[in-house]
């Protein structure tokens, strides 16, 4: 393996911590700003730690140095050293200023990192990403986040080609320069860490909102894009208006300065980063309209929008001491983002997409080559641990804390870990303290939740004494080893349970209580209940309480009743999820088919009833996906699990009925237009299964009702759900369908997005040739990193059957792509490597492929990102 240049291939390691020997009081910068080249000079207020004799280092990344002063004084060869990317300086005392001057390139520059042009060079606009490590390639700073400093930036340009100016921070002063160019300051009151520190500059029009916080301070909300999506952005600034208010209502939290800028970009590595005051986001989860954007993005749009504005508090006015904490900002904002989209819309749908999320992104995460603790103990690159470990997983294990405050203790402790770490750089256990010591709870033993990776099992076994009636419930716990970590150790599950009797009804437990959480906090445990009247069928992990794989053999018959009538919703998709595992492992083994004519019978039953929440009905109508199903396998077929699947779903069709489904797609499809309520959006999301449920028992109906479907929709879900349908059965309309929707949405970059990632999901053998296809497309391109995951990312992570041939050729094209990729953005492809998650448990031939073509990748000359995983995948 050969990392690219000179970076430190030796692991950053938690504990090596040491606080920083200089500190930031205050940092002046001043922007000199052009597409090809832009100057920035830095004016540093320095301090030094009394305890620590280290001389000063700076981190800088392909800077230009152009001029340094130390203290006034003009500094010269031999008064400073600047290489391999530290840049050190001799002579400086507490309370010096380190002035330099530099050079760097933002057109150049791909990896989308640092200072960047995003879109064309006569039209983009230039903007930042710092986070984690981009500050360093703008100017030369401890590039740490426990350094906080007060920033005043001012920026200098063209007035004709960047009209508009945007730092971080209260707006103070702007005006007008010689030869056409123009200035305009920024100041942030709030001390912070490089990483949120961020500009903009460009043509760019908004959309302004005033706003007055609960504490009373006035403030604009402007949100910015390009002119010509500038009329999608309506729906963002409503969101972000609905989590200002949570955030008041929920955490006592308000926004704290006059002015919040959100900018939109169609080049963006990640989702959207919360720089202070300046969010900057993928278009993708800022733009919103009926045409163009589907029921489930506009609930991202609102997820993200509320997520990077949490942030303001969970990560910016208490941040990170060091990047191994990173789940105390990721986790705790996903967890609150979490609760803010189930108060908007509906609780146990949120919480059924959340969980499948992390069935289908953390759980492989963790039970892979790539498996890693929340918090890690090393990395080598910080941006491969931008992970569902650190976020999904973190956010669950913020649930379980939140669990066991209830709702008054848990705010009682964010408000301690709140002001108490106001202003500073905190750790894990700083956040453990506040939320333990505001209850007089010791939360401590949940700190190992932290540190060790892996999914837990959770082993539970049910004995009914009818004589005594008492019920006992037996608890087990194991975690299988991950690479590095051997041996584990017990951790605390909450467990939320409740009793059901056989007529459906809850028994009462102690105190009369419905419900109760136990706590595991031992490889072994027993739970007694007493005065029970029959043998139970137990809820178990009600809510998904524990981020656990829970094995418990119910019979079949109990997992109907609990998919019948258990009170929690998300418990009820859980019997179903069940009973779907059950019946496709039926299937494959042809050992019976039991559960599968309970699942299909009682699925059919409650069909039939219709007094199902549209949104809930079609949820418990989807079995478990392809990626979750391949989880619990060891020698992998994805085509075979395809299959499989397709058959399952045909069986619970066939017991639906091909009428009865075509009736009630009528029935539902007689409700067009494009309102946005969540009986709407629940309406088209069951109308969408029941038509994706006929065309597996009666295509020919199935595609003519698509067809239909697709040329009269008036949302983007309707258009897109029927081209679905069309593309992946490769019916006579498809082509058709297909041109048209190119053809309508030619001028719209995520519309068109979602057209190649449609026709990357061609299961099976016919995708790659597809996709080949695609690649060649004028449209498609490397250096947009949606255009990459809508083709590529979906190919390699969302068609299983297709990727996974087993002459290799998917994972050849893939590693081929990597390479080229790597070259100009390394972020995105270490990102899209990680599909490579899982080689070692396919069957034999495919595994030997994968093996091969990521073996090959390896010994290509590879940016520390792409080294980095490619060498985790080579070694478990
Ligand atoms: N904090 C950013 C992610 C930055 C990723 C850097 N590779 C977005 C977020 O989680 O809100
Ligand atoms: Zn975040």
């Amino acid at each position: 393996m050969t990392a690219r240049d000179d970076q430190t291939p030796s692991p950053i390691r938690l504990a090596d911590y040491r606080p920083p020997a200089w500190r930031v009081e205050r940092i002046e910068l001043e922007f000199e700003l052009g597409i090809d080249s832009a100057e920035v000079r830095s004016r540093l207020q320095l301090a030094r730690d009394p305890q620590q004799q280290a001389p000063l280092r700076l981190d800088g990344e392909g800077l230009e140095l152009l001029f340094i002063a130390l203290d006034g004084r003009t500094l010269h060869e031999g008064d400073y050293r600047y290489r391999g990317n530290t840049l050190e300086v001799d002579g400086a005392r507490d309370g010096s200023v380190l002035e330099t001057r530099v050079r760097v390139q933002p057109a150049a520059n791909t990896a989308l990192e640092g200072l960047y042009l995003s879109g064309s060079r006569d039209r983009g606009f230039l903007l930042t990403q710092c986070e984690a490590e981009g500050f360093r390639h703008i100017t030369f700073f401890p590039d740490r986040p426990d350094v906080l400093a007060r920033y005043t930036v001012t920026l200098c340009a063209d007035r004709e080609r960047f009209p508009v100016l945007l730092a971080g921070g209260n707006p103070d002063g702007a005006g007008e320069l010689p030869g056409g160019r123009h200035w305009a300051r920024f100041v942030d009151p709030y001390p912070k860490p490089c990483y949120l520190f961020a500009l903009v500059a460009g043509r760019l029009q908004k959309l302004e909102r005033d706003y007055r916080t609960a504490d009373g301070r006035d403030v604009r909300l402007v949100i910015w894009a390009e002119p010509d999506v500038i009329d999608c952005c309506g729906y963002a600034m409503d969101a972000l208006e609905r989590a200002m208010r949570w955030d008041e209502r929920a955490y006592g939290r308000n926004f704290d300065l006059s002015v919040f800028h959100v900018v939109a970009t169609h080049d963006f590595n990640m989702g959207a980063m919360e720089n202070k005051g300046l969010n900057i986001f993928n278009a993708k989860y800022l733009l919103a309209d009926p045409d163009t954007t589907t029921d489930d993005e506009y609930r991202a749009v609102e997820a993200v929008i509320g997520h990077e504005y949490f942030h303001n508090w969970s990560g910016n006015r208490v941040t990170c001491r060091d990047w191994f904490q990173l789940s105390l900002k990721e986790g705790l904002t996903v967890f609150r983002e979490q609760q803010f989209s189930a108060d908007m819309n509906s609780a146990p749908l949120k919480r059924i997409d959340d969980v499948a999320l992390l069935r289908r992104a953390q759980f492989p995460e963790d039970a892979g080559p790539l498996a890693h603790p929340v918090r890690p103990a090393h990395y080598s690159e910080i941006n491969n641990f931008y992970t569902a470990t650190v976020y999904e997983k973190g956010s669950e294990l913020v649930r379980m804390l939140a669990g066991r405050l209830g709702p008054e203790g848990f705010r009682r402790g964010m408000d301690l870990y709140f002001g108490r770490n106001d202003g500073r750089a905190a750790t894990l256990e700083d956040f453990l303290a506040a939320l333990g010591q505001a209850n007089g709870i010791d939360l401590a033993p949940y700190l190992a939740w932290y540190g060790q990776a892996g999914t837990p099992r959770l082993v539970a076994e049910g004995r009914y004494d009818a004589q005594r009636r008492e019920y006992a419930l037996i608890l087990r716990q194991h975690t299988p080893p991950t690479p590095g970590q051997p041996d584990k150790r017990p951790l605390p599950i909450p467990v939320k349970l409740a009793l059901f009797g056989p007529d459906g009804r809850m028994l009462p437990l102690h105190d009369g209580a419905a419900e109760q959480v136990v706590v595991l906090d031992a490889a072994e445990q027993t739970f007694v209940f007493t005065g029970i009247e029959h043998a139970p069928v137990p809820s178990l992990l009600r809510g998904f309480s524990a981020p656990v794989i829970l094995e418990c053999a119910y019979a079949p018959a109990g997992l109907a009743l609990l998919l019948t009538h258990d009170t929690d919703g998300f418990n009820r998709w859980e019997a179903a999820q069940q009973l779907a595992w059950r019946a496709y492992a039926e299937l494959r083994d042809g050992s019976g088919h039991e559960a599968l004519t309970v699942w299909g019978d009682t699925l059919a039953g409650l069909f039939g009833q219709g007094a199902l929440d549209h949104a809930l009905l079609a949820d418990l109508l989807t079995p478990p996906g392809e990626v979750e199903l391949a989880e619990r396998e060891t020698d992998v077929d994805p085509s075979r699990i395809h299959a499989l699947r397709q058959t399952l779903q045909r069986e619970l069709a066939a017991r639906i009925g091909a009428a009865v489904l075509a009736e009630r797609y009528r029935e539902l499809a007689a409700h067009a237009g494009d309102a946005l309520d969540a009986p709407s959006q629940a309406r088209r999301r069951l109308k969408r299964r029941v038509l994706e449920l006929l065309a597996l028992l009666d295509a020919p109906t199935a595609q003519a009702l698509a067809a239909t479907q697709f040329d009269r929709a008036a949302t983007m879900t309707d258009r897109l759900a029927a081209l679905a349908v069309l593309v992946r059965d490769e019916a006579p309309q498809a082509a058709g369908a297909l041109a048209r929707y190119r053809e309508r949405h030619a001028g719209n970059a995520l519309a068109l997005d979602k057209w190649f990632a449609v026709q990357a999901q061609l299961p099976g053998e016919a995708a790659l040739a597809r996709v080949r296809a695609l690649e060649a497309d004028p449209k498609f391109t490397l250096k947009n990193p949606n255009r990459v995951q809508a083709l590529l990312g979906t190919f390699a992570r969302g068609n299983p059957s297709g990727f996974h041939r087993a002459d290799g050729e998917g994972y050849r094209l893939l590693a081929a792509r990597l390479a080229e990729l790597d070259a100009l953005n390394p972020q995105v492809a270490a990102r899209l490597a990680t599909a490579f998650n899982g080689w070692q448990r396919l069957e034999p031939v495919r595994r030997e492929q994968a093996r091969a073509a990521v073996a090959e990748l390896a010994e290509k000359d590879l940016s520390r990102n792409l080294a980095e995983i490619v060498g985790n995948m080579l070694k478990g």
